[in-house]
């Protein structure tokens, strides 16, 4: 009798799906070893095509592949993706070029012509940034709810870097106040501190290292008390601390430094490392290491879909010599790959996972803070999808302990693909179903939940460009004597924020392709178990979905980058 052999691969192209037959099969539960060969020899063959490669030393490792060529077909975009994406860009650059034509004789010299490049017509949210990116609650908001909430944390005692300057002696006497009733808050981005600019067409760039202190109020709106631009050295007079009763455009180039460097570690620590390469390291432990009949492969699979190649793509064009970085960031030109190296060399398993992230952090039981409230009401439905699998095909933990090709998965993601992330928490093994159920609960969020909560908002908070500028032409102010003069020869030229505003759409616009959360269609596992596993966890995506339009009615600003609707299957942009 032959044996119709499970398989994971969809032809591409002409339409043709090849679904996975039979049910899931662990290597335990194949007792008279009718698959064995079978497995090794499917995974001989994609440990050949699957290759791990150092593209840049102290950085995860990556998928072996010089451009998105190398590629198995398999992991490819469809011809729809890839036209739309392309297309895209094109479309973007071509605009630059008109509006560079179009401002080419106009003046820049005011905060006001930004307007002459705002695509105010691409979206709603993104003209409301415009109209309120100057008050201090809109900035506080940005923190909690914005385009990247990892920042921020509830403070335990007033941060050592903060050297109170002569004459500012009330504000400590309110910050030590605050701390006192638990509601001080505080962004901190020491990572940045000695990173070295980028150079752009001759013209050296700058950075910042700063640290906002935060305060929240009884009505939920965080409001910024006090920023330090540099932290202290020994070499240089005390850094002064920039306050809200500062000249109004004193204040504000405080504020959009802040906002220069939290675009930095929210594109290469938030994006790019914590969901971008991280979500590549479990594809590709995934394709080396789990049978395509292995119930864990079936169950990560649809949320794998796409990431190879735009991490590829990222790798060629985004983060490359010449890239985008380079052309128009200030830590382009090395420095950037020297804060993904710092980041890496900090990223922990607990930064992975909200329960324990969103606790570190001091951030649980906030009610205007939307993302954390979301994110865990998302964490706890992906923990029962997978906890409803896992117990399908795990009867006890033994079972787990026993399952030799799960257990190369979770040794190779953490010791190969993490770079040695068993000291950072990573586990090197699973030794129950609840360890492995929490694992997985993670690679699915990450893959899914936290990249469409940091991608989307590019969309919305980097169109105005003052609001977040991707560079800084001119170095920090040391004193509070700031003029518009100043402020304008800071900021992004028109070039560079042309680029800003064509990237953040691409990245942040709606994906016509795209495959919502749980939505997939192909079905790759057979049977009723896995089936109404699947169906319960549609519903409770649907519940929760009805929840969020239901809270956003009623907000004057609604969060909705976290609308089951509206996050993505997989990272696929
Ligand atoms: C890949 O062909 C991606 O030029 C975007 O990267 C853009 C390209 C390639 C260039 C395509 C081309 C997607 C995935 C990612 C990520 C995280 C970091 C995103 C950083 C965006 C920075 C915006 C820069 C504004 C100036």
């Amino acid at each position: 009798k032959e044996i119709v052999f499970p398989c994971y691969r969809w032809v591409q192209g002409d339409g043709i799906i090849c679904l996975p037959e039979a049910t899931a099969w662990t290597m335990g539960k194949d007792v008279q070893g009718l698959f064995q060969k079978h497995r090794e020899e499917e995974l001989e063959e994609r440990r050949r095509l699957y290759r791990w490669a150092t593209w840049k030393k102290g950085i995860l490792l990556s998928v072996d592949a010089k451009s998105e060529k190398d590629l198995p077909l398999d992991v490819r975009f469809h011809e729809n993706k890839k036209i739309d994406f392309e297309g895209t860009l094109i479309a973007g650059m071509t605009e630059i070029a008109l509006k560079r034509t179009y401002t080419l004789l106009s003046s820049w010299s005011s905060l006001e012509d930004f307007d002459q490049i705002f695509w105010c017509s691409k979206n709603t949210l993104a003209k409301k940034v415009r109209q309120s990116w100057k008050d201090d609650d809109f900035f506080g908001y940005q923190f909690l709810n914005g385009v990247n909430p990892t920042v921020l944390r509830r403070s335990t005692s007033l941060p050592t870097r903060l050297v109170i300057p002569p004459g500012a002696e009330e504000i400590q006497i309110q910050l030590e106040k605050k701390l006192q009733e638990g509601c001080l808050f505080e962004a901190d981005f020491s990572l940045l501190d000695g990173i070295q600019p980028n150079v752009i067409q001759g013209e050296r760039q700058y950075l910042a290292a700063p640290l906002v202190m935060f305060k929240m109020e009884h009505d939920g709106k965080l409001l910024p008390m006090a920023i330090q631009l540099q932290p202290p050295c020994s070499s240089s007079p005390v850094p002064p601390l920039f306050l809200p009763s500062d000249p109004s455009l004193t204040w504000l180039l405080a504020k959009a430094w802040v906002k220069n460097s939290d675009f930095q570690l929210h594109e290469l620590q938030a994006h790019l490392l914590k969901t971008h390469l991280v979500a590549e390291v479990f594809a590709v432990a995934t394709m080396r290491c789990l049978s395509g009949m292995h119930p864990i492969f079936k169950l990560l699979i649809p949320h794998l879909r796409y990431t190879l190649e735009i991490n590829t793509r990222a790798r060629t064009k985004l983060i490359s010599d010449g890239g985008i970085f380079d052309q128009v960031v200030n830590t382009g030109g090395g420095g950037h790959l020297e804060v993904l190296r710092r980041a890496t060399a900090c990223l922990t398993y607990r930064s992975l996972c909200p329960p324990d992230d969103l606790a570190d952090r001091g951030l649980l039981g906030i009610p205007s803070a939307l993302y954390v409230h979301d994110a865990l009401r998302l964490w706890d439905i992906i923990s029962r999808y997978v906890q409803g699998i896992v117990h399908l095909h795990y009867s006890e933990d033994k079972v787990v302990q026993n399952d030799p090709e799960l257990q190369n998965w979770c040794r190779e993601i953490t010791e190969i693909g993490l770079h040695g992330a068993q000291a950072r928490g990573f586990p090197v093994s699973f030794q129950s179903r609840a360890d492995l159920c929490y694992f997985l609960t993670m690679c699915i969020f990450t893959c899914t939940v936290q990249h469409s909560g940091i991608n989307q908002g590019q969309l919305d908070w980097y169109a105005w460009v003052p609001n977040a500028p991707c560079t800084m032409r001119q170095p920090p102010p040391t004193t509070k004597d700031v003029t518009l003069e100043m402020v304008m020869a800071t900021l992004p030229n028109i070039q560079q924020a042309c680029l800003q505003m064509t990237i953040s759409w691409h990245l942040g616009r709606f994906q016509p392709d795209m495959v919502p959360l749980g939505q997939h269609k192909e079905e790759y596992f057979s049977g009723p178990g896995p089936k109404a596993v699947l169906s319960f966890f549609q519903e409770e995506l649907n519940t929760l979905e009805k929840e969020i339009v239901a809270r956003n009615k009623n907000l004057d600003l609604p969060y909705e980058y976290l609308q089951p609707s509206r996050i993505e299957n997989s990272i696929t942009i």
